[in-house]
């Protein structure tokens, strides 16, 4: 699925954004059950959390104070349209070409940011809210609305997946130190609705203020190689659907009649990582 081009772009930069993967019907439909999904079920907040809002880069007073996040996951267990999407036959054909050919889905979460004050992300990694052994792990940006940098797209330090899990500072939702990792470094990756942008858990990225008048939509998949045994965090303990190839057999592993993992202690200590709750 895949071009060569489009491989070798992802392996030195660390992202990669795929054109058109939903069609302007789907994304309707998409977008239709998800603002169900939002107003029945949803209560914005102001957003992350941290020392960094009171950082100019990302946010004045005024907008410290009115920024807003809508946030809720695994939308596939509340539409029918969102449970497609995870196994959309090109996305999961390209994340296949990247950490394939198994392919498991570990999480799905909405990030809305709200109309004119809508809040940014600090930069950071997505290691520390869901930990995993390796770095054969895609998250997978589906864009309902299309972004720019009026309405706080995505920008990610192109390369920085190779420094591989960086220590993040933990006070508040975790974050890269804003002086060292500056969002003005950040490479913009502006999308249409119906695209979606892949990205190595151990790429930086964040994204600016949505100042638009209008709500940004964003859905994160986060897809894994089922051998890539999770340390803590976000959905841990539970396993996720085979969305390309079929379950490799592992050594003590198996899932119990809870649909939850039986599985050996991980080598590799537990670290201590806050539950995602955005
Ligand atoms: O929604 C955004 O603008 C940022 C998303 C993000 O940082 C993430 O999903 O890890």
């Amino acid at each position: 699925m895949l071009t060569l081009e489009q491989v070798t772009f992802f392996r030195k930069n660390g992202y990669l954004r795929l054109e058109r993967i939903f069609s302007s019907g789907e994304v309707e439909q998409l977008g239709k059950e998800l603002n169900y999904i939002m107003e029945t079920f949803c209560t914005p907040t102001k957003g992350w959390t941290g020392a960094w809002r009171k950082d100019k880069q990302y946010l004045t007073p005024e907008e410290e104070e009115k920024s807003q996040l809508t946030a809720i996951h695994e939308l596939q267990h509340y539409s029918p349209a969102w449970a497609r999407a995870t196994l959309k036959e090109p996305l999961v054909e390209a994340v296949s070409d990247l950490i394939g050919p198994a392919v498991e889905l570990h999480h799905v979460t909405l990030h809305a940011k709200g109309p004119e004050f809508g809040t940014p992300f600090p930069m950071h990694q997505d290691n520390p809210f869901y930990p995993h052994e390796n770095g054969a792990y895609v998250d997978a940006i589906v864009h309902v609305d299309t972004t720019n940098e009026e309405n706080g797209c995505l920008k990610f330090l192109a390369g920085s997946h190779s420094l591989g899990p960086l220590e993040h500072i933990r006070e508040g939702s975790p974050h890269l130190p804003t002086d060292e990792f500056r969002i003005e470094d950040a490479v913009s990756c502006p999308a249409e609705a119906g695209d979606v942008v892949l990205f190595s858990i151990y790429t930086v990225h964040g994204s600016a203020l949505n100042r638009s008048p209008r709500i940004r939509r964003l859905v994160r998949l986060g897809y894994r190689d089922p051998a890539n045994r999770q340390i803590g965090g976000q959905a841990m303990g539970r396993p996720g659907l085979m969305v390309h190839g079929v379950r490799p057999k592992l050594e003590g592993v198996t899932i119990n009649p809870y649909g939850l993992w039986t599985q050996p202690a991980l080598a590799v200590p537990a670290q201590t990582t806050p539950e995602r709750t955005t």
